[in-house]
């Protein structure tokens, strides 16, 4: 069952009734002003940092699920009617419902009693601000006389605080109005100095500031009394609830339209000028007031609106796939590549099911969520890139977590997670791969953000490696530390103590247990490494590495083998983890798809027989789940993966981060329809149909879907924020596609379904344009026989760095 469908011409999901099975929401902002939005206007706004700059409120995990955003409220004067154009927080019974989400906009149109509205929401690039561009049609015969109403609640800034503070944040809200314009100015006279501000193109009947006089006492978003009653009270927040609503009179003849531009902002005064209160004459002359008049004008909205369309066209012209599926290209084209800005952005801070206020951004999960944006916006992934290894801690290891608003690393759940700094590594090559910038790796970076320690950020690299080769454990394989990739997998966790968290609990030395995962990671970041090296003259460093990494591999081929795939890990007590000789958890899909991927086991036939085993004991109709058999019980000595129910999550949930490195490791063994299979099963415009089942937004990636012993299988959990989307995008495009950036120029190797005849690829790679036409005559899965460069022949399939300008590329499979 379907809830809207896809506009591909428009870029856009159009969802056509307002009941989706769960929120499904859109982002706004790309930049530093950044917003999430739901098909009925839930949501919230908020500055750079989803807890410490949040501009406006909302309670997590409501009833109903999404309550709080930026609604709208119609009254007919005539009749006393009252509505929400978004259907919620009314629920009103509209007569027609779309919602549009679009990239960096969100537009939801609606009919009620013949009365149309038509709200567009998006940040303008550059800009620190929101719009809502309401239009509202009158479809009667008559004239009608319609009271428009604004509505938000502030945040008082820190989320945290804000949800938990209440002695103290009931007396500290302060607002202050000025020619229409609400300006919500708590905290702006001691230690922040900023403010956010409310305003409207049209003049104003009235406004209100103080929640309870909008809604009345004892009353929800679902029925404010002041709109009720047609009129808002003036009132001034002293304390308590700020909010901001407006009062728009629209008397409109048939067929007559009315355009209504709200404009939600954010300003923070330069440091030199301090204690600026949003009324002082010079900042408001100097800088908000000209940007609010801007933006209260329709054409500059359109041009903005133009913009940001513009902007968007320009990310996603740099690969462009047509092949014989719809559900590739809609995801390689349009969804994916969005959702990994998404990713890049926000990363796992703020989203429907992250809270804005736990985690910042990860050192695991940005390094490889780069791996999505870095062909997009280069210049930024080089920043992240300095930005995360400025984190890196003199061991080599890192904070697990960095704040973005200070880009410090934050020790809430340690450092000791040891696969955390390999993904460095992977970042930096694929960075340079995309740009062949290689000036990166001598840029002068510090630990700790410690000034004085600086290093080149090649020594980072280095110290990545190190880190783990002082951390061997008895076979020689990596320790694991307080986790892995898999943050559940806690093997270090074994206490005599009852009642021990299984969130803290380290008393044994981690000095046993080891992760074939890690091992797997090794493998493939020391050759990258290697690479770099070599080609930077380090040619003895490069030897050493690939050394090191060949020594992993026999070590995994001697301890990490079970016999028909590769071992998980060893526990605490040296015991295996994923094997046969486990009652529960005997195979873990983790090893399989990035040892595999990583090039283990592909010359001794181990790469095919673990990927037989993921077939056989993992895969399932909805994606392959991360562990088989799923965990009966709380183990322990195994940690948090045992806490989740059967299914769920780690304990067996389809995870959809790591179901891409399976796809991947089918096209080393060249096994094409094996890694579009996999690849569809979890691709969200596939599941579309079976929306009912799946629940979560049918453009995006979710982290989870419910295993297959789960009494919910098939059903999304935690959409957007997952390095899924990135690792989807690489398998898709690079390896089943197979378009790929080497450091050496762009490879061209195929893995695709035999049946296929062929597919097109665009790609921007260097400054030039490769448009590559890849034909397969003889319905191969892969193996390119011939290629063509601008009609001439060339040798192999790795294409060279070829001048700026349009290049053909004819590529023959066989
Ligand atoms: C996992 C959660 C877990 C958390 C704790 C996340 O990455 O997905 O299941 O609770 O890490 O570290
Ligand atoms: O690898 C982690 C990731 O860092 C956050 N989400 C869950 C994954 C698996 O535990």
């Amino acid at each position: 069952m379907q809830f809207g469908y896809f506009d591909d011409e428009r870029r856009e999901y159009v969802i056509t009734r307002p009941d989706t099975p769960l929120p499904w929401i859109n982002y706004l902002g790309c930049e530093e002003y950044f917003g999430i939005i739901s098909q009925t206007a839930g949501g919230y706004s908020f500055f750079r940092d989803a807890r410490l700059r949040r501009l406006t409120r909302y309670r997590y995990n409501n009833a109903p699920l999404d309550l709080g955003g930026r609604y709208l409220y119609l009254r007919d004067d005539r009749s006393g009617q009252t509505w929400s154009p978004s259907w919620m927080p009314a629920r009103s019974a509209l007569s027609e419902f779309t919602c549009r989400h679009g990239l960096g906009y969100t537009s939801i149109a609606s009919t009620f009693d013949n009365i149309h509205v038509e709200t567009t929401y998006f940040v303008p690039l550059g800009e620190t601000l929101e719009i809502w561009r309401c239009r509202v049609t009158n479809q009667r015969p008559k004239p009608a006389d319609l009271s428009l109403f604004s509505s938000i609640e502030f945040c008082l800034w820190d989320a945290w605080d804000d949800a938990t503070n209440f002695q103290r944040n009931f007396s500290t809200g302060e607002v202050e109005i000025k020619d229409g314009v609400i300006y919500h100015k708590t905290e702006y006279r001691e230690r922040r100095n900023h403010f956010a501000y409310f305003a409207c193109s049209a003049p104003i009947e009235g406004f209100d500031t103080q929640r309870e006089a909008f809604l009345g006492a004892y009353r929800g978003w679902d029925a404010p009394l002041a709109v009720e009653r047609g009129s808002l009270s003036n009132s001034v927040a002293h304390g308590w609830q700020p909010i901001g609503a407006h009062h728009v009179r629209l008397s409109l003849a048939p067929s007559e339209t009315r355009e209504v531009i709200f404009v939600l902002g954010y300003h923070e005064n330069p440091k030199d000028q301090k204690f600026d209160p949003p009324d002082s004459q010079t900042l408001n002359k100097r800088t908000v007031k000209p940007v609010i008049a801007r933006y209260l004008d329709s054409h500059q909205v359109q041009q903005a609106l133009d913009d940001l369309r513009a902007y968007w066209d320009g990310l996603l012209r740099i690969q462009h796939a047509r092949t014989p599926n719809l559900h590739v290209d809609r995801m390689v084209n349009i969804w994916n590549p969005y959702q990994c800005m998404a990713t890049f952005n926000i990363s796992r801070s703020a989203s429907l099911y992250e809270s804005g206020i736990g985690r910042g951004l990860g050192f695991r999960d940005s390094n490889q969520d780069l791996l999505g944006f870095v062909h997009m916006v280069p210049e930024r992934a080089r920043q992240r890139i300095l930005d995360l290894a400025a984190t890196q801690l003199p061991s080599g290891g890192a904070y697990h977590q960095y704040q973005p608003l200070t880009k410090r690393g934050n020790n809430d759940i340690g450092s000791n997670f040891n696969d955390d700094p390999h993904w460095l590594i992977l970042a930096v090559a694929a960075y340079i791969k995309e740009t062949g910038d290689w000036s990166i790796l001598d840029e002068a970076v510090p630990y700790d953000n410690l000034p004085g320690s600086e290093t080149p950020l090649y020594e980072h690299l280095q110290r990545a490696v190190q880190y783990t080769l002082d951390r061997l454990g008895p076979h020689g394989l990596p320790l694991i530390g307080r986790a892995d990739w898999n943050d559940c997998l806690n093997l270090n966790c074994f206490s005599d103590t009852p009642g021990q968290s299984f969130q803290t609990t380290t008393n044994k030395d981690g000095k046993v247990a080891e992760s074939i995962f890690i091992a797997g990671l090794f493998v493939l970041s020391t050759q990258e490494l290697a690479a770099l090296a070599e080609r930077t003259g380090r040619l003895e460093d490069a030897a050493r590495y690939r050394a090191e990494s060949a020594r992993m591999r026999e070590l995994i081929y001697q301890y990490g083998w079970d016999g028909e795939w590769f071992l998980r890990a060893y526990d605490d007590f040296g015991n295996k983890v994923g094997s046969q000789e486990c009652q529960e958890g005997k195979i873990f899909i983790e090893p399989q798809g990035f040892c595999v991927l990583a090039g283990v086991g592909l010359e001794n036939g181990y790469a095919q027989r673990a990927l037989d085993s993921v077939a056989r004991w993992l895969a399932t109709p909805h994606g392959i789940v991360l562990q088989q058999p799923a965990y009966s019980r709380y183990y322990l000595h195994l940690g948090e993966i045992s806490s989740y129910p059967p299914g769920y999550k780690e304990n067996a949930g389809i995870f959809c981060h790591n179901n891409p490195w399976v796809m991947i490791a089918e096209t080393r063994v060249g096994n094409g329809a094996r890694a579009m299979e996999y690849y569809l099963r979890i691709n969200p415009s596939n599941r579309e149909a079976i929306s009912e089942v799946h629940r979560c937004e049918p453009y995006v990636y979710a982290q989870m879907i419910a295993g297959k012993d789960a009494p919910t299988h098939g059903e999304a959990k935690n959409s957007w924020l997952t390095g899924t989307a990135a690792w989807n995008y690489v398998a898709i495009t690079q390896w089943i596609l197979g378009v790929r950036p080497e450091l050496d120029g762009l490879r061209i190797d195929p893995c695709i379904p035999p049946e296929w005849e062929g597919f097109t690829f665009r790609r921007i790679f260097r400054g030039a344009e490769y448009v590559i036409e890849v034909r397969n005559p003889r319905h191969v899965s892969k193996g390119v026989t011939a290629v063509r460069v601008d009609g001439k022949v060339w040798q192999g399939n790795l294409l060279p760095i070829l001048p700026p300008g349009v290049h053909t590329i004819e590529v023959e499979l066989g």
